[in-house]
């Protein structure tokens, strides 16, 4: 083990999965290194047998890599002070977590299928119209149904503003991520040049406007979370 901060790789293109890793790390004010790296990088690393289970995100912690977005979060809440000690609380903060999972693995579904080829597992970009169809589909049923979960986790979180417990844990910085990637104003929807950007004639598309109106409990907290100094200046500085 070392003492160096641990470093976060993810491509350079979206705040995508290591998102929540890097929000983590911020709100608890622990160290770590942001090494975003291109597509070419991320193959060189894959090819050498770098990369645990082929994909991005990684952690270095000292010589060890852990692969996989939650498990790198988990690790990072840990760090952070951000992880519930008590057993059930940590239970419901890892299921949360694992709903941002679904909720990211369905997203990326409308983009990519996987598939094998050339003995490789590896990810192809579906047709831009069938991107379309898929995301409406997406932020007409599956988020709204997640979005009503979270809202009543809140509500049924004893006078809480927070999802779990009395104060703020990894779970809600992932709902956190997730509601900043469905706002419709993101620039992953309004520029052109980042890879999520649905491009005519088949786009723009944007999430719907009022998307979140009928939850006055993640309303309320993305606006705690969002007016927290050192997230603030986070979101600043992103490029997407
Ligand atoms: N279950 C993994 C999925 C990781 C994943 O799908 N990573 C994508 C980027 S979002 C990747 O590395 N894609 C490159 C490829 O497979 O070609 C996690 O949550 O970390």
């Amino acid at each position: 083990m070392t003492n160096s901060p641990p470093i976060l790789r993810y491509f350079d293109d979206a705040k995508g999965r290591a998102e929540l890793p890097r929000l983590i790390f911020i709100y608890g004010n622990v160290l770590f290194e942001d090494r975003t790296i291109s597509f070419q990088e991320y193959e060189q690393a894959r090819d050498s047998g770098k990369l645990p289970f082929e994909q991005l995100p990684t952690l270095e912690v000292g010589n060890t890599i852990i692969g996989q977005s939650s498990a790198i979060a988990r690790y990072a809440a840990k760090e952070a002070g951000l992880y519930p000690l008590d057993s059930v609380q940590a239970a419901i903060s890892d299921m949360v977590v694992d709903a941002w999972r679904d909720l990211l693995d369905l997203f990326y579904g409308c983009y990519v299928d996987r598939i094998v080829e050339n003995n490789r597992l590896i990810m192809k970009m579906r047709d831009v119209s069938v991107r379309v169809e898929r995301l409406r589909e997406y932020f007409t049923v599956t988020v709204p149904m997640h979005l009503k979960r979270f809202d009543l986790l809140i509500e049924d979180n004893q006078g809480s503003p927070f999802l779990v417990g009395p104060s703020l844990t990894w779970a809600d910085l992932a709902v956190f991520d997730l509601l900043c990637t469905f706002d419709e104003t993101a620039k992953l929807w309004t520029t052109p040049s980042t890879v999520l950007y649905i491009p005519q004639p088949d786009g723009p598309f944007q999430p719907p406007k009022e998307l979140l109106k009928p939850y006055p409990k993640l309303n309320a907290l993305h606006l705690i979370i969002s007016k927290t100094p050192l997230i603030a200046a986070w979101l600043q500085t992103h490029p997407y």
